[in-house]
């Protein structure tokens, strides 16, 4: 009977703690794997002492300096060097065999491309936007020398943050379960995880999306939005400064809608359309100054064509449908998409249109970014050249008369 009694309750409860364990334990070892901003300490190296007695210099300290690297990670780096101390070399003194001391060795601090660099006081020293870009984070001291009296000057110290931002061309965004990964993973060789759950992304990740004649689009995935993101729920706001460096954004909304637990509201494809953008602007209104592209997936569904066809009478209709909307639902401005397509990350449908469009949209934007380039060189080179004013005719005579 005992045994019973154990099958009936404890086997279930196990099962499902096992299984919500399980969620939790592959949730934190993701979370806890990603590092996207990592403190560290730096100091430049300290001058070397002069010799007063001979007139010599000590050598200088050395600087240290954070280059962008392929192929690394900010965890890398944290795993790396876990004290994230970087101390350059002190430069030697001046001696009677060495009258000028030789100077302190540099330190580098690889980071990822991406980086941005500010101090705790909020001063951006710099970016690292291709591998290669190095930027000096703290100045070695100067050697002893006459004019020092012959005494060395400290390095420079400071706590540093290097910030992580995603470079894509697209950003995805949407709200769980759109199907954002299942998207990139078929555009793309990108393997992110996937699953019927909510936040199944925790972490971006970048796939690049490859054309027949070898040209490449990189697609950030990123962890679904929720409603009140911007007060921090849900995976609250922080993974959407990934975005601010992609070129374009990429919304993905299920064309059922989508209802985040039984006790949420169900939304509308519509309603997660203003829903997301309202989310953007409340972070960065910049933001929705990209161009974008509506995907609208999961179109295997059973009465997909209905409601797509629904969602798109609502766009065309977007300004005034949406003050039916609550107030605080309603963003300040709507986004106009460049295309709205109709996908199944599922069965593949409509997904090559949408690669040949991603591209298209890429390539207009090069076109008109080269344009807007150009006639800035123009005006440019207007500015420069000295204004010629033409002699009006008689207006010399006229002043001589006078
Ligand atoms: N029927 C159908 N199901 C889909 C389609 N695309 C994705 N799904 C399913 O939707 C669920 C969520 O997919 P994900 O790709 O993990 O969604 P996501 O937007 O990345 O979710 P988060 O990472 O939680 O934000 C999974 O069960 C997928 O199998 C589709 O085109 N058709
Ligand atoms: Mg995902």
């Amino acid at each position: 009977m005992y045994y019973n009694l154990y099958i009936n309750f404890f086997k279930p409860l196990k099962c499902s703690s096992i299984l919500v364990l399980t969620c939790f334990s592959s949730l934190w070892w993701q979370y806890g794997n990603f590092v996207d901003n990592l403190r560290m300490y730096v100091r430049g190296g300290s001058g070397g002492m002069g010799l007063p007695r001979l007139g010599g210099h000590g050598g200088n300290g050395g600087d240290v300096w954070v280059v962008a690297k392929k192929d690394l990670t900010l965890k890398r780096i944290k795993d790396r060097y876990p004290l994230k101390r970087f101390v350059a070399g002190v430069g030697s003194n001046s001696s009677i065999r060495a009258l000028k001391g030789a100077r302190g060795n540099d330190v580098e601090i690889p980071a990822p491309v991406g980086i941005s660099i500010t101090t705790d006081n909020g001063k951006i020293l710099g970016e690292l936007n291709c591998e290669g870009d190095r930027i000096l984070v703290a100045r070695g001291g100067q050697g002893g020398a006459l004019h020092s009296g012959f005494l060395p000057s400290k390095g420079q110290f400071r706590q540093i943050c290097l910030d992580l931002r995603l470079i894509a061309d697209l950003g995805l965004v949407g709200f769980p379960n759109a199907g954002k990964s299942s998207l990139l993973t078929a555009l793309s060789h990108a393997t992110p995880q996937i699953a019927s759950y909510p936040f199944t992304t925790l972490r971006p990740e970048i796939g690049k999306v490859m054309y027949e004649d070898h040209k490449q689009v990189s697609v950030a995935d990123l962890p679904g939005l929720i409603e009140g993101a911007h007060m921090n729920r849900g995976m609250g706001h922080k993974f959407l400064k990934h975005v601010e460096r992609t070129r374009q954004l990429m919304f993905v909304v299920d064309v059922r809608g989508f209802q985040l637990a039984s006790n949420t509201p169900f939304r509308s494809a519509f309603e997660a359309v203003q829903l997301l953008t309202k989310e953007l602007e409340l972070y960065k209104e910049e933001l929705l100054g990209k161009p974008a592209i509506l995907v609208v997936n999961k179109m295997d569904l059973p009465e997909a064509e209905e409601k797509l066809q629904e969602l798109e009478t609502q766009l065309e209709n977007q300004e005034e449908l949406s003050q039916l909307l609550p107030e605080e639902m309603i963003p300040s401005s709507f986004v106009s998409f460049k295309h709205t397509v109709p996908v199944s990350a599922q069965t593949g449908l409509g997904l090559s249109r949408l690669k040949s469009l991603l591209r298209q949209s890429l390539e207009e934007q090069d076109a008109v970014e080269t344009e807007e380039q150009r006639t800035e060189k123009l005006k440019e080179l207007r500015r420069e050249l000295p204004v010629v004013t033409k002699p009006v005719w008689g207006q010399h005579q006229s002043a001589w008369d006078s």
